[in-house]
């Protein structure tokens, strides 16, 4: 394939398509790629390096594409992904795909073949329409054709990532674009910064009135933050607005944290108390998915409900049940508009009081299991060891997936500060670890404890490499269980159960010889040793928790999801 040059006059200064995107990114404030090189973006990597940039080198695509989307979370800006043409862009398309599912703002960015042989379908080296399979998993695909309009793409990119509601957005580069020619100044014109990407976007006077006036005529009222409410980082107006109104709160999984989970109006351990007996429900940046049972059901009570519904996407309202009080509009906005309209309401002390009972109770019930030894390690003293020791480092992010893993470590270890927890999302996806631990280190300078399930961490393991490389401040906390949900599932005649690892598995080891370090740790004493120890070090650190194989239970606390024969097996 040859590379193809405009006609530019001799004597003038060139620029290329490597180099106007490059100049592009760096313009929209882009520092980290992530991504997995070769034909025909190598050079990508080679350049943003040369340039002063941190580039992140992954193993696969998928994880690359993971780090990127949670970097966009994290930060607020699109998480980018740099990858080869089709089976590389195809294992990135998966984290693209979850990052539009969760709305965290990324660019998938992929190097792809020839149109003109890709379009007669001529067999060229790893031929895929891309740009078309990449549309309906992300707010949009496009493709650019002429180096003159890189500035555009990026800018098209940035803003389509970033306002309404954030997601996914995928650039087609074909090959031959990333070294065509062209004069350098007019290059340099071609690009620009937009004014405003994301948009404030305020709600009407009047569906704020009506919402403020639905939560002044409750009794029971309750405000469920989402990780939306997190992405939104207006941390001290929603503070504010839980404090003056005196309402409990209770976070969905990535929004623990927000506001401490120690805050005396956080009603997260009284939570199905307060979802079936609260009267009007405010959902911040939450939807009402699966997650929450739809907003219907025996989750939400037999007692009559209302929603007052803050998201940026219209269609969101109503998308499941009636929206009494839609706030179509950016968090920080809605709650501000809020937050005047209430001016002088406080809920009922009395339904406060009660919530912070029960949660107190829940919590005193909970405390004797954290810290009660036994024969083997379970999910609660292992679990509590961490927490102990987590208390002392609240700014470290901690990421989490699994199935007894998650669930268990949800409950348990409390969050003290927004956007420190990073997990399975709207998915419930395994094999977001290693990327996401990878990202939280890369971006916030701070440390990270992923705790993973032993299933979870293999669907990224082999990117402990890349935490190993890079010397992160990364310990992997490992809850070998020895499978899916158990250990110990009997095997069938000449068989290993399908729900079965190897238990001796020495993840430790792997560790080591990645030249990170490794511990193995049968109890909560020496689990809490090893975490302090690896935190202090800021090394990247393996530690292998051995849990009973028959601690788990299946599919954790969604086991009322699982799906199971009616008639048993039939030979
Ligand atoms: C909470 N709770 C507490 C505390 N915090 N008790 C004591 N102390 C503290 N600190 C109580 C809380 O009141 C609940 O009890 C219970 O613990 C569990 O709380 P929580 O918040 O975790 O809620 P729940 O009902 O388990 O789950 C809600 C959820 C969940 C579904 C929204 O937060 C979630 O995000 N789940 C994700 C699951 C997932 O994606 N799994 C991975 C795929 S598994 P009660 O008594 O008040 O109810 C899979 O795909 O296949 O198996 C597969
Ligand atoms: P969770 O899983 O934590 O319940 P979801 O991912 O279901 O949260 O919901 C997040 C919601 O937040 C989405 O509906 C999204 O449109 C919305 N959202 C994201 N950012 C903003 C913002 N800045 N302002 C308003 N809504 C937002
Ligand atoms: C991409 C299905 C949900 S949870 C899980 C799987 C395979 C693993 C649970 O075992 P683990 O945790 O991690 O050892 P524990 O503590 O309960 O033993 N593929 C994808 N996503 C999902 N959710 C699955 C499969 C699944
Ligand atoms: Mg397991």
């Amino acid at each position: 394939m040859s590379n193809e040059t405009a006609v530019v006059p001799e004597g003038v200064e060139l620029t290329d398509g490597f180099n106007l995107l490059m100049d592009a990114l760096e313009m929209n404030g882009i520092t980290n790629i992530y991504g997995l090189l070769g034909i025909p973006v190598t050079e990508v990597g080679r350049m943003w390096q040369a340039r002063g940039n941190k580039f992140y080198s992954f193993r696969n695509e998928q994880n690359a594409g993971y780090a990127a989307s949670v970097a966009g979370y994290l930060t607020k800006k699109p998480g980018v992904c740099v990858t080869v043409s089709a089976p590389g862009f195809l294992n990135g398309l998966t984290a693209l795909a979850n990052a539009t599912t969760n709305c965290f703002p990324m660019i998938l960015i992929s190097g792809s073949s020839e149109r003109e042989i890709v379009d007669l379908q001529q067999g060229d080296y790893e031929e895929m329409d891309q740009l078309n399979i990449a549309r309906p998993h992300c707010k949009a695909s496009f493709r650019i054709n002429r180096p003159e309009d890189i500035g555009v793409a990026v800018v098209r990119a940035v803003r389509t990532a970033l306002s309404g509601r954030p997601g996914g957005v995928y650039l087609d580069i074909p090959a031959r674009l990333f070294s065509t020619v062209m004069s350098a100044e007019e290059g340099k014109k071609s690009l620009w910064v937009p004014v405003d990407p994301a948009p404030a976007q305020l709600p009407a006077p009047s569906a704020v009135k009506r919402a403020a006036d639905l939560i002044k005529n409750a009794k029971k009222p309750l405000i469920l933050f989402g990780k939306g409410a997190a992405y939104a980082q207006c941390d001290a107006d929603i503070l504010s607005f839980v404090e003056e109104t005196g309402i409990p709160f209770t976070p969905m999984s990535m929004a623990k944290g927000l506001i401490s989970d120690t805050h005396p109006q956080c009603g997260a351990a009284a939570r199905s108390m307060i979802l079936q007996e609260s009267d009007v429900v405010v959902l911040v940046g939450a939807r009402l998915n699966w997650l929450l049972a739809h907003g219907k059901g025996k989750t939400w009570g037999a007692a009559p409900k209302k929603f007052v519904q803050i998201d940026i996407q219209a269609s969101e309202i109503d998308s499941n049940v009636p929206i009494a009080a839609p706030l179509v509009g950016d968090i920080e906005s809605c709650v501000n508009a809020l937050r005047a309209e209430l001016k002088g309401f406080k809920a009922p002390a009395e339904w406060l009081n009660a919530v912070s009972e029960k949660a107190a109770a829940s919590r005193a019930k909970l405390a004797p299991k954290l810290s009660t030894a036994t024969p083997v390690m379970n999910y609660h003293n292992s679990l509590g060891a961490i927490r102990d020791v987590l208390k002392n480092y609240p700014d470290i992010t901690l990421v989490n997936e699994g199935a007894n893993a998650l669930d268990n470590a949800r409950m348990v270890i409390d969050q003290y500060l927004p956007r420190k927890r990073v997990d399975t999302g709207t998915w419930g996806v395994m094999g977001i670890g290693m990327g996401s631990a990878v990202a939280a280190a890369a971006e916030t300078g701070k440390p990270v404890v992923a705790v993973c399930g032993d299933s979870a961490f293999g669907f990224s393991g082999m990117e402990i490499e890349t935490v190993a490389r890079y010397d992160l401040p990364v310990t992997v906390i490992i809850m070998n269980n020895g499978g899916i949900y158990r250990g110990d599932e009997p095997s069938p005649d000449h068989q290993i159960s399908c729900m079965l690892f190897n238990p001796n598995t020495r993840y430790d080891l792997l560790m080591e010889s990645v030249g990170g370090t490794g511990v193995r740790v049968t109890t909560p004493e020496e689990l809490s040793k090893a975490l302090d120890a690896s935190i202090k070090s800021g090394k990247p650190t393996l530690i292998e928790a051995i849990i009973d194989p028959a601690a788990g239970v299946e599919s954790g606390r969604i086991g009322n999801l699982n799906i199971v024969s009616k008639v048993g097996t039939k030979k």
